[in-house]
């Protein structure tokens, strides 16, 4: 948890959860697994907030503010798919999250938007929001995979986020109500573990290495920031305090922009 908030409030407490943590970053999930239809047919959507490289425990998420997707366009509101899930993961107690199923009909590409409530993390007494989008092709026709979604800060992807091999790069723009945004700093993972969207459980398990410290990019002048994916999977990116807003009841928000993009080997 490397939030540049920490600088500024850090206690004796936080700065020795920091000096002893390694890479645990928070990360709003909006997980599905298969990215790149061929026919039609329903998939299913896990969103689970949690600590994903290092597959610890997950925290309990609010309801949601905003859950759609925008096809060619045009936007549909999918707050009431949502199903309310415990999920089983590798902490002891399971963690309040949803799940939802949606319709992939046509050709083209589908932007998933999520606006999760405010999180109070008491370690940092921060609140953290954070503003996560995903994406799904089917077909292999693209219709507007970098179109932005009009989210008070996001992430914009320069490459397709659903077809990323491992091996090259992938460029980001951060945006902060339509404007770039220089100068933040990313925090970069994978997904480390099997998701059982049908038992609701996270595995136990780590599938790849755990890096020492946070994986970080900052912004440029331009927004962008260009990451070398080392290895196939499921990776996010997480620019903190990126976004318009930073208090919430009173205390301190980071409000965030997330971005999943799936990466696969070519070979
Ligand atoms: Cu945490």
């Amino acid at each position: 948890m490397k939030r540049p908030v920490l600088l500024s409030t850090a206690t004796g407490m936080t700065l020795a959860l920091t000096l002893a943590g390694n890479a645990q970053a928070h990360f709003q999930l909006l997980y599905t697994p298969e990215v790149m239809l061929e026919k039609p047919g329903d998939i299913p959507l896990a969103l689970i907030f949690g600590h994903p490289m290092e597959n610890s425990h997950s925290m309990d998420m609010g309801q949601p503010e905003a859950f759609f997707v925008v096809f060619k366009g045009e936007k549909t509101d999918l707050i009431d798919s949502l199903e309310a899930v415990d999920w089983q993961g590798p902490g002891d107690e399971p963690a309040d999250g949803y799940k939802a199923s949606y319709k992939i009909k046509r050709n083209g590409d589908y932007l998933f938007g999520l606006v999760p409530a405010p999180y109070m993390e008491g370690a940092e007494d921060v609140y953290i929001q954070q503003i996560t989008k995903a994406m799904v092709n089917k077909g292999a026709m693209p219709t507007g995979w970098n179109e932005p979604l009009g989210l008070p800060t996001e992430i914009m992807p320069m490459n397709k986020p659903y077809q990323v091999f491992a091996g090259s790069t992938f460029t980001g723009q951060l945006l902060s109500e339509g404007k770039p945004a220089a100068g933040v700093e990313c925090e970069i993972e994978y997904i480390n573990s099997e998701i059982d969207l049908e038992a609701n459980r996270i595995s136990k398990e780590t599938l790849g290495p755990v890096p020492s410290t946070a994986v970080v990019a900052i912004t440029d002048d331009n927004g962008l920031f260009t990451f070398g994916i080392p290895r196939a999977g499921v990776w996010g990116f997480a620019c903190l305090g990126s976004g318009p807003d930073k208090e919430y009841e009173g205390k301190e928000l980071s409000q965030d922009a997330v971005l999943w993009i799936n990466a696969t080997a070519l070979d």
